[in-house]
Parts: structure tokens; sequence; C-alpha cells
């Protein structure tokens, strides 16, 4: 199933339909761009198939002037624009989460639930410039043709963000994916790219957008993808709306569970931290929080990417937790455990990364 979306044959898939799946760490830990084999990839609904010729976008609501563009329109009405971004799901990391208690109906996503690519495509910015928004505009609202029965009622998916972002020159409507056309499973032939936000509003195959007074109407706007308080229960409009990723980090290598040899070890992951705040500086513990080193920050990283970090450590034969945590550029770092963070919908683990590895003499 893996092979019909593009995908390697060693993801882990959560999911075959629709299709969820998540690469290994060892795989998401060798390049700073993900190749687009092993991106991940999280959908609600079943994969559209939409020709490039057929596709087509609205743009309507709060505007002067309605369009509809076709791919070419897009391609030679608007300036070029390349982001490299990671995208992130809110619920990256959601595995240990249910280490702490249950969470029905939602996939027990890793660490991988988060990649990164160059995008290439057109400002949102500019097409809504030649739209002219007008007076009481605060959301954009994204609308695509998937159904998603897990939706209540059942709908199609969509989301919003607020027209500041909207308008910040690095959201995109983009075509390409790493320098190639957009995969139909990554939303091909154009899809929503809002750097440092969580994945659900990146929407892809995206056909409609919609200049508003009010977030989009859509469930997995209203409903889904907030976070609620742990005794909470989703609800239209209950919890925190989520936009900005939270700060977090995580263990790429060695894996959870392997066996290494003892003595000097790779020790490489990444952090990450949404909008405008960067990952400043990465600490690891291997004695329970105690005391910490810090590894080097990898030079490739640059303002919508993760920013991945490497070290090395001295591990004594035996059973070793590697502890990762990042502070942010604004002093802020992570809780310690998923306990403190727990919620019934399982985002936003912002807690500290563990790995546990055997060294063997
Ligand atoms: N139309 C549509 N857009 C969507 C989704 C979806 O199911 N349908 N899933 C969202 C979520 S929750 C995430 S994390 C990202 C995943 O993007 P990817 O599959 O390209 O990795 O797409 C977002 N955009
Ligand atoms: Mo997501």
């Amino acid at each position: 199933m893996s092979r019909k979306w593009g995908k390697r044959d060693d993801m882990t898939v959560h999911e075959q339909e629709p299709y969820n799946a998540e690469p290994g760490r060892r795989a998401l830990a060798a390049s700073h761009l993900t190749p687009l084999d092993t991106f991940y990839s999280r959908n609600h609904g079943p994969v559209p198939q939409i020709a490039a010729e057929e596709w087509q976008l609205r743009v309507d609501g709060l505007v002067a002037t309605q369009l509809k563009l076709s791919l070419a329109d897009l391609q030679t009405g608007f300036p070029h624009h390349r982001v490299t971004a990671t995208l992130q799901c809110a619920g990256n990391r959601r595995s240990a989460l249910l280490q702490v208690r249950e969470i029905p109906g939602e996939d027990p996503w890793g660490p991988c639930a988060t990649s990164t690519a160059e995008w290439t495509g057109v400002r949102l910015r500019d097409v809504l410039a030649a739209a002219g928004i007008v007076g009481g505009a605060a959301h954009v609202a994204f609308d695509a043709p998937d159904v998603s029965a897990l939706a209540d009622p059942p709908q199609a998916y969509g989301s919003s963000v607020p027209v500041a972002k909207a308008t910040a020159g690095e959201v995109l409507l983009a075509w390409q994916m790493n320098g190639e056309p957009l995969p139909p499973v990554h939303g091909g032939p154009v899809r929503v790219v809002v750097p440092g936000y969580i994945g659900a509003r990146s929407v892809k195959w995206v056909l409609r957008v919609t200049v508003r007074e009010t977030p989009s109407d859509n469930y997995f706007q209203t409903t889904a993808y907030r976070l609620l308080p742990a005794d909470g229960e989703p609800a239209p409009g209950a919890g925190i709306s989520l936009g900005p990723v939270s700060l977090n980090a995580d263990v790429l290598q060695p894996d959870h569970g392997e066996r290494v040899p003892a003595g000097r070890t790779q020790v490489s992951g990444y952090a990450f931290a949404g909008e405008h705040r960067r990952v400043v500086r990465v600490d690891l513990s291997v004695d329970g929080g105690a005391g910490w080193v810090q590894a080097v920050l990898d030079d490739d990283a640059s303002t919508w990417t993760w920013q991945r970090w490497h070290t090395v450590l001295d591990l004594s034969p035996g059973s070793h937790e590697i502890i990762v945590r990042a502070w942010d550029s604004t002093g802020a770092t992570q809780p310690e455990s998923a306990a403190q963070v727990w919620n019934p919908k399982g985002y936003v683990n912002s807690s500290w990364g563990r790995v546990t590895v055997t060294a063997v003499p």
C-alpha cells in the first residue's frame, strides 16, 4: 500500500485507508530535506485524483473581485516563490501520550509525523491582492474535496488561518515539492503550505480560498485540532484552536529500543519551534534530567524548518534513557513529562523526547 502512494516499504503505516504513515527514525534522520518517498502523510479521507488541467481554484468571500484560476493562470499570473518548510502534524509524538492514558479513535503517531521539503508555488498574498481583500476580513478559509467520514457530520476537509498569516509572504499555493510535481497523496495538483503552523492548516487539493470575518466553519477547524483540558470533551469552539507549532524535540538516532556498541555513540535528532521562534539550544541527558550536555546545532536550518542537532555520548554497557529538550528564542523550554500535557485528542506532545537504548560491550 505504501508503494501505491510512492512511499518506501518500511513506512510505519497507521492506517491503509485513509493512508496514514510515518517513516522510521533513522530514515527521517538521514537528511535535512525529506525525500518524497520518506515524507510522512496524514489523510482524513480518500486521496482525490485531480488532473492538473482540470484543477481550478475559486477565490471568494470578502474580496473586491472573485477569481477563478487554473494552474496555468497561477503559474503565469504570479511570481514563483520557493520556501523550505517543515510540516508537522499536531498528533506528532502522540504515542508517548498514549503511555499515560488511552486516546480512543486516534492513531499512535511516533516522532516522525514531521518532515521537511522545499515547496514551490505562488504566494497566497499575491493571489489575495489580485482579488482585493475588503473591510472586515479576519480569516482566510481553505476548502478541499476529500470527504472525511471521521468528521461530525461527515464533510469535506477544510480549515482556516488568520488573515495576517495568510498574507505573510511565506504562505504558498504550492505545486512542487523538492522540485517534483506535488504527488497526489501530498495534495497535488495544488495545496496550501502554511509554514510554522500545525500541518492541519496546510490544506491539500485546495479548491477554494474564502476571505471571511470568522474562522472556517469546517469540523477540522471548529472541533478537531483544538487543545482540550485533560477533562474536556470535543465540541464546536471548545479548547484552544491550534495554529503555530509548539516547541518540541526528539531523538532520531539511535532508534528507540536499539542495541548500540558501548562507548562513543552518535546521537542526533530534531527540534522545532513554530512561527517566528527559533530553536537556540538543545540539551541531552542520560541521567533522568539531573545533568545536561548541549548538542551541536546543524547549520542547514532556516526560519521555517526544523533545527537538526547532533552530538556524541559516551554510553557505558547497559540500558540508557537518552532525553532531549530544546530551548527557543523566547527562552521557553519543554515540560518534562507526557503526563503534564496529556489531552483527550492527543495533540501537542511538547514534553521531553526520550529513547531507551541498550549499550552492549
Ligand atoms: N484536504 C486535506 N488537507 C489536509 C489533510 C487532509 O486530510 N485533507 N490533512 C492535514 C493534516 S492533519 C496534516 S498533518 C497534513 C499532512 O500533509 P502530508 O500528507 O503532505 O504530510 O495535511 C493537512 N491537510
Ligand atoms: Mo495533522
